[in-house]
């Protein structure tokens, strides 16, 4: 067992906690008096639960078709599930369920939104809200931003309420929201919600999580979404003693390594009683942007292996397919409906193929993921408990993670983790090996376009990430510090004033932010109006995605000219470079 990361864990180990049994029990308190209503879907099809349809589709050999959607209003939004069944009507083209992706402000208790930057997507407000959002027999699941906020309370009650089948999103809970910093109260609502989950056992409702929006999306190797999982479910099934799965695979593209994790997953922790499944995400990483079009081949080939390795296992694995214009923006309704029929045709390619496939090379992966999964797991429990971690109760578990940087996630309990967290990953993700290439790339176009080595010798530079994507911000780390500079890693989740905040500690003035969730103008704006109230000079630079839904529209506009039009830089890595070598 690793020292460092016993100590490191140790250092996280959180005081003045209440009993996980006691919240867990007043959750589940709450939740004996929802009264849940029975969906549409179920009215229509018959059937008593989700599960059961589920099943019903494993048996007769079906897949179960799923998308996200967020649109900007929840007008749109509930127009769109109507439309949605009005396309499923029209063509035959299956789509059972829906993923409501609410805005990231839900996550946040109403009193701290107001002074948030603005995400994409649209606010529920009230239990009508959730509620009235099924406008046609299409089963809908409230998870992205639910039971694993700071707003768990109001949220997942109302998904019990409205009767979504899985109410999630576990892996968010270490997520952070701007301005929310009670983070112990966080994790006791969090914990309590799930005890709220866990009183509909009989009604079939689970947690749901979704790997990769967890730390598995910060992993180098996939080893670490099998180990991950296996630690989830114990803490919410074997110790809050409520049904959980899982989703996973927006990050992951090759296909062999993807599926096996899905396979690996659900051998080792499916039961008669609880399948441990839920969706296979569609990959987002590998998308283009500078021909659209062309990722409905990448599509179509992902969505017919997937069908093949759902034929094949029976996991009861909801296919989500991911629009075409996934890496440009949230996507239109009809850009989901469109991706739709791509998955129906390409079962039908998928059933072609079926008799003529050879898995042995695929089962190897799966049994050498599922073996290097329990080492995994096996050595994070050590380590927990070395550190002097209660593992027995799910609160103090949650909040030691919490307290963690992601970083250091996989390196902690990865049991073939070196020292000071070398690692080599056996089945390595892609986010990992793209953040490296782009770095690559991006320095060698610097030296063509004229930037001497070292150009930026002797400069500081503070560079953090306003939300949870962070592999752009390794990207811009790394090409700043190959240019010489010294480069300071902010971190995740850093809203404007901790950024000001953090170059005053480092006695610097250049600032890099990395932003994607849409809220870049917001951003530019406040950190631009509390740096003229601390009478210093800044100089901020931003990048990442730089759109946002302005004023009256539906879909998100580019607003990087906006943004430079304050006064901030932001374009290519060229003009920031120079910004920064040019400046006193
Ligand atoms: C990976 C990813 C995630 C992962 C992040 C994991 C992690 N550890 O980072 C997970 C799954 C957790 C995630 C979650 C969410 N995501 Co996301 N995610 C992506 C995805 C697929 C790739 C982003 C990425 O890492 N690319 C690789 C890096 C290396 O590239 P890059 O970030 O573009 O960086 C390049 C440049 O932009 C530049 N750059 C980046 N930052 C900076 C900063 C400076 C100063 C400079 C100079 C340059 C620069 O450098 C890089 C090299 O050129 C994109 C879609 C896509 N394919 O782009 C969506 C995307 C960014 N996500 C999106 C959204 C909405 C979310 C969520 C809000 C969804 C939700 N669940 O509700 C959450 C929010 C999470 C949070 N806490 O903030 C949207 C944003 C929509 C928009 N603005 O229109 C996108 C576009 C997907 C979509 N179409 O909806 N996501």
């Amino acid at each position: 067992m690793n020292q460092e990361s016993v100590n490191y864990v140790r250092s996280l180990k959180p005081t003045g906690m209440p009993s996980g049994a006691s919240v867990l029990e007043e959750g589940r308190e709450i939740g004996r008096e929802i009264k849940m209503k029975r969906s549409l879907f179920l009215e229509k099809y018959g059937y008593d639960t989700y599960e059961d349809f589920i099943q019903d589709n494993i048996k007769k050999g079906e897949i179960t078709w799923e998308i996200f959607m967020g649109l900007a209003t929840l007008k749109e939004q509930k127009e769109a599930i109507k439309q949605a069944y009005e396309f499923v009507q029209r063509t035959g083209v299956r789509l059972e369920t829906i993923e409501i992706i609410s805005s990231p402000l839900m996550a946040l208790p109403k009193e701290y939104r107001e002074n948030a930057p603005k995400p994409t997507s649209f606010v529920m407000d009230g239990t009508e809200d959730w509620l009235e959002m099924q406008t046609a027999p299409i089963e809908l699941i409230f998870a992205d931003h639910h039971l694993a906020s700071p707003n768990a309370l109001e949220t997942t009650i109302n998904a019990v309420k409205a009767g979504s089948p899985r109410v999630g999103l576990v892996s968010q809970f270490f997520w952070g929201q701007p301005g929310f910093t009670d983070h112990r109260q966080h994790m006791i609502d969090f914990v309590k919600s799930i005890g709220i989950v866990s009183s509909k056992w009989d009604d079939h409702i689970s947690v749901d999580s979704y790997m990769d929006d967890g730390f598995p999306g910060y992993a180098m190797d996939c080893v670490t979404y099998v180990g991950y999982a296996l630690l989830e479910h114990y803490i919410v099934h074997d110790l809050c003693h409520t049904r959980y799965q899982t989703g996973l695979g927006g990050l992951l593209k090759e296909q062999k390594s993807r599926a096996a994790i899905a396979v690996a997953i659900h051998e080792l922790l499916s039961t008669d009683e609880q399948r441990a499944l839920s969706y296979m995400n569609g990959s987002t990483v590998t998308q283009w942007d500078h021909d659209i079009t062309a990722n409905y081949g990448s599509s179509g080939e992902e969505i017919m292996f997937d069908c093949l390795v759902e034929r094949k296992y029976k996991m009861g694995l909801a296919l989500n397919t991911i629009a075409i214009t996934e890496r440009i923006a949230v996507p239109t309704a009809q850009a989901l409906f469109d991706i739709c029929s791509v998955g129906a045709r390409a079962l039908e390619g998928a059933l072609y193929w079926e008799d003529m496939l050879d898995w042995s090379s695929f089962e190897e992966i799966v049994e050498e993921l599922k073996k290097e999964g329990k080492l995994f797991f096996e050595n994070a429990m050590n380590v927990l408990k070395e550190a002097g971690i209660n593992t027995e109760d799910p609160l103090e578990m949650f909040m030691t993670l919490k307290s963690m940087n992601p970083n250091r996630f996989e390196a902690t309990f990865h049991h073939r983790a070196g020292a000071k967290g070398t690692l080599t990953p056996k089945f390595p993700t892609v986010l990992g090996k793209q953040a490296v290439e782009m770095r690559d790339e991006i320095v060698a176009e610097m030296k063509a376009r004229g930037i001497e080595d070292n150009a930026l010798a002797g400069k500081k530079v503070v560079v953090a990430s306003g939300d949870g994507h962070t592999y752009g911000l390794i990207v811009v780390c790394t090409v700043l510090a190959e240019m010489g500079a010294d480069v300071i890693n902010g971190g995740v989740d850093v809203d404007p004033p901790t950024a000001l905040d953090l170059a005053d500690e480092e006695g610097t003035k250049y600032i890099g932010v990395s932003v994607h969730n849409g809220q870049g103008l917001d951003y530019a704006k406040q950190i631009l109006d509390l740096a003229a109230k601390r009478d210093k000079e800044y100089h901020i630079f931003m990048g990442g995605k730089l759109n946002a839904i302005l004023p009256g529209d539906s879909v998100p506009t580019d607003v990087t000219d906006k943004i430079k039009e304050l006064g901030i830089t932001a374009e290519d890595f060229y003009d920031q470079i120079c910004m920064i070598r040019d400046t006193e």
